[in-house]
């Protein structure tokens, strides 16, 4: 029967993927090896790092992404670009590499890049390649067949590169273009990172035909003093509503935002401002934090990189994805044959503020929800208390929690050194140390006896007549395995808690991960973890904390089991396979 299935497959693949993705929330896959994740776009098996080229084109995701088809480590010469496709976002299915580095142009690796749809619907990718000579140029590929609806084959044109590596920038310093954009003198835009003269700066090139590109004579942006930035991300948002807009909307009622990954750092850091097409110049909203963009806003406190976004039109809405990485060691990759997973995917909109994103999970991931536990509301967390959820599978799971804050009074006083530094702070006030208002949150992927734990919290510091509101995942406890980075993560969260009086908390679970969204996505903090209890099939435990001497309240408290999803599952012909494909998955 399974083998008429796949030989069905074969016939029609395109319905049979359909099919199967479909289905496939239903399908109950074992995650393989440690820290394999259940819900998190991961391939099969070997190295991924940045999300490339994201797209909704004819009723399909396209996911592309860094990948090494000959290992499960970062390999400078042998970068590929990986891709699957979706009709969720959620569940996934591998398809072939769609770029591999097999020309003059991009002999040494296909590097980062982006998917944009043409007038009339053609799908194009550019990308980073490094020539034979170990310089980075930009590449044009296009679909093979533009009429398959899985884009499988893509060709790159032999007049590439379409942008050779300027004199002015050193030849491995100049690479990851962004989604292209229209002007409104209908020029296609693009931004590519390059440092020139020392300076990280985010150079724009201009294009008629998408073939001959030329350079402005002024950068989008130049960061002095940040050290090299990459996979720069220019896109529109809304001023009110938490739709998305084409990138190359352009209109009074939009702000952009500027999104940079910084190298030094290895975090990405945004600036919403205003984009002009007539003069390709942003100008940041919150001019006073200037133009080393180590200073704007992070987009993530915790473990990710090289962030990119896409407009998803079925939606309407702004996704953006982000690499984070594995924190133990490159033996351990070894071991398990695989690393790197991407953030689930994230809607995100512009704050009332506008100066600040709000980041949420994609509504989809609903259709993974099972099992329901959920506190009285009302329910009061004592000084010292510590509530167990109990009833669900906690290492697979979302949980959902809004605390209310009986009063503020009892709040410590914030040395202003800590403004600097929130994630020292977090360290130095971990979720052991006794607070005034917190430290309160939730203590996920615990083990029976709590040697093994990872806090997310808040706390709250009064700062002259203000208060400020931390927030922090604390690793210190996460694993007793040795040789795994595991520190404090924090940011503060931009809000006024003494006008709203409550905060909410959203965590995923998903082994390996804890991806948490403070203040209905203003804080966000993605960390990856390595319980061993897990690794040995013991349950984890899901508490409600508050280590705080004022007690909190729970208006709301929500967790679910979560199932697991259909993520690349490839059988050894290289057809998408049903359940029996996670075996080899986990042989991998
Ligand atoms: N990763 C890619 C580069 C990019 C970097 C290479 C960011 O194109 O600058 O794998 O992680």
């Amino acid at each position: 029967m399974a083998g008429l299935a796949l030989a069905a497959c074969a016939v029609f693949f395109h319905l049979c993927l359909l099919l199967l993705l479909s289905s496939s929330s239903s399908l109950r896959l074992a995650a393989g090896g440690r820290g394999r994740t259940a819900y998190h776009f991961q391939p099969a098996k070997n190295w991924q790092n940045d999300p490339n080229g994201p797209m909704y084109h004819h009723g399909m995701y396209h996911f592309f992404y860094q990948y090494n088809p000959r290992g499960a480590l970062w390999d400078i010469g042998n970068l590929s670009w990986g891709h699957s496709v979706s009709g969720d976002l959620v569940n996934w299915a591998a398809l072939d590499t769609a770029l591999d580095p097999t020309a003059p142009f991009d002999a040494n690796g296909c590097w980062s890049g982006s998917a944009t749809i043409l007038p009339g619907g053609l799908a194009a990718i550019l990308y980073t390649g490094i020539d034979a000579n170990n310089e980075q140029v930009q590449n044009v590929a296009f679909p093979k067949n533009p009429s398959d609806p899985l884009l499988r084959e893509w060709e790159k044109p032999a007049y590439n590169p379409v942008i050779a590596h300027p004199a002015d920038v050193p030849g491995d310093k100049f690479r990851d273009p962004s989604t292209a954009w229209l002007g409104r003198d209908g020029l296609w835009r693009i931004a590519v990172s390059g440092e020139v003269d020392g300076v990280a700066s985010t150079l724009v090139y201009r294009s008629k035909d998408f073939l001959r590109w030329e350079r402005n004579a002024a950068p989008l942006h130049a960061s002095h003093a940040a050290g090299m930035v990459e996979c720069p991300d220019l896109f529109p948002v809304a001023e009110h509503g938490r739709e998305g807009l084409n990138t190359s909307a352009n209109g009074a009622a939009e702000r952009h935002v500027l999104k940079l990954s910084v190298m030094d750092t290895l975090q990405d850091y945004y600036m919403v401002g205003r984009y002009d097409d007539a003069t390709d110049t942003f100008s940041p909203e919150e001019r006073e934090r200037g133009d080393d963009c180590r200073n704007w806003r992070r987009l993530d406190y915790g473990h990710v990189y090289a962030s990119k976004s896409f407009f998803d039109a079925r939606k309407n809405r702004r996704v953006l994805w982000a690499w984070a990485n594995e924190s133990d060691s490159q033996a351990d990759d070894v071991a398990r044959g695989w690393s790197g997973i991407q953030t689930f995917p994230r809607k995100l909109w512009l704050d009332k503020d506008g100066k600040q994103l709000l980041q949420w999970p994609i509504e989809e991931i609903e259709t993974l929800r099972r099992k329901r536990i959920g506190l009285r509301r009302g329910t009061k967390v004592e000084a010292g208390a510590l509530l167990e959820i109990a009833g669900i599978a906690s290492s697979q799971a979302d949980v959902e929690v809004v605390f209310k804050l009986p009063s503020l009074e009892e709040a410590e006083r914030l040395d202003p050194i800590w403004l600097l530094d929130p994630q020292k702070l977090c360290g130095e006030k971990g979720a052991s140390v006794q607070g005034g208002v917190g430290p309160f949150g939730l203590i996920v992927l615990a083990s029976g006896d709590l040697h093994e734990h990872t806090a997310v919290f808040f706390r709250v510091f009064k700062h002259h007549d203000k208060y400020k509101l931390l927030m922090c995942t604390d690793l210190t406890r996460s694993s007793t395995r040795a040789g795994v980075y595991k520190p404090p993560h924090g940011g503060f969260v931009d809000m006024d808690i003494e006008e709203h009086k409550r905060i909410s908390l959203r965590t995923l679970i998903d082994h390996s991960v804890v991806e948490s969204f403070g203040g209905g996505g203003r804080t966000c903090i993605t960390a990856r973890v390595y319980p061993e209890h897990a690794e040995t099939g013991n349950d984890s435990h899901l508490y409600v904390f508050n280590n705080g001497t004022d007690a909190v309240k729970v208006s709301r408290l929500e967790a679910w089991e979560l199932a697991t999803a259909t993520v690349n599952v490839v059988g050894d012909d290289g057809l998408v396979a049903p359940a029996s494909g996670a075996t080899r998955q986990s042989e991998a």
